[in-house]
């Protein structure tokens, strides 16, 4: 026990986390006045558990200083460091948990998590049009891009969690906002080759609930592993490797909006995310396209939102 009281004095009688915790007063924010007691135990427990020393301490004070001085629109290092300690999914997946009525869970489409890189505003596009912005055989990653077109389908449904029996039905006008890398595992914004907003787009559902589009494959990609979380991935002798990825936002009126992403199941990186976020039911198959001189593979996934 590291409490610096010794028994004789009563003024020293709480521990130090005790009366860290006591200091909250009467008028503190309703939340924080809840959480903070367990926050600061477990913080304190983990200390002792380790016996973190000081050098230590200001170590990891340096890291998180350099995450948020690293942090901008474009990157947002603090959010990937909590996502390689796996936060972002626990959060996403304790979230899923409160908000579902425990007797839908597996009607809808799981979540997963946003990620980094999602864009505001990408270009609402028709329906079986591209987001494959600059396809021209100058384009470094042409004929992987070639190779790995796609053609994206599906529909957006409603499950409504208080006639859990009833089958799903599809949703007009919902919005399907879609993301993923260049085949050279870069994100638009990470990429001054790439025009603005390549790989980017939202769709609407047409009146049977349907949207679709070209796209590409998805591939592995590593995620940013030039800065802090990086360097911390590697002195945890860890590889920074996603699967092949695609991001959605899925939102209609009247429906909680869905955040998720869908893996695609040739990946070697299927079992070991580097952030943790594959879920059976968002593990997809691509089939081989035929007579489509724009895609050489099909997929077909329909979301399911819940009805709010
Ligand atoms: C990504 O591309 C991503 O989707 C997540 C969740 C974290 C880091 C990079
Ligand atoms: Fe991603």
């Amino acid at each position: 026990d590291v409490s610096i009281m010794d028994g004789s004095e009563k003024k020293f009688d709480l521990s130090l986390t005790d009366k860290v915790i006591a200091a909250t007063g009467p008028n503190a924010h309703p939340r924080l006045a809840q959480v903070m007691p367990s926050l600061v135990r477990h913080l304190h427990d983990f200390a002792r558990e380790v016996n973190l020393t000081v050098d230590e301490w200001t170590t990891a004070i340096e890291l998180i200083n350099e995450c948020g001085r690293m942090s901008n629109d474009r990157r947002n290092e603090t959010q990937l460091l909590c996502d390689i300690l796996g936060l972002e999914t626990l959060v996403d997946e304790i979230t899923a948990n409160i908000v579902s009525s425990a007797s839908v869970s597996g009607t809808s489409t799981p979540s997963a998590i946003l990620g980094p890189f999602y864009r505001h505003d990408a270009p609402l596009l028709p329906n079986g049009s591209s987001i494959v912005k600059d396809l021209t055989p100058a384009v470094p990653w042409y004929d992987q891009a070639v190779a790995d077109s796609a053609y994206i389908t599906g529909r957006v449904l409603s499950h409504n969690p208080l006639f859990p029996d009833m089958p799903p039905t599809p949703l007009r006008n919902a919005i399907v906002d879609v993301w993923h890398t260049a085949p050279n595992g870069l994100y638009e914004q990470q990429d001054p080759s790439q025009p603005d907003m390549n790989l980017r787009g939202r769709f609407a559902t047409d009146a049977q609930g349907r949207y679709a589009f070209y796209a590409l494959r998805p591939v592995a990609y590593p995620i940013p592993d030039d800065g802090p979380a990086g360097k911390f991935l590697a002195l945890l002798d860890r590889h920074p490797h996603r699967p092949g990825h695609i991001h959605f936002i899925v939102s209609a009126t009247g429906h909680r909006t869905l955040t998720t992403q869908i893996f695609d199941d040739r990946d070697e990186y299927i079992e070991k995310d580097s952030v943790f976020a594959v879920k059976d039911d968002l593990v997809v198959h691509f089939e081989p396209r035929e007579r489509d001189p724009q895609a050489k593979w099909s997929l077909n996934y329909d979301f399911v939102l819940e009805a709010a």
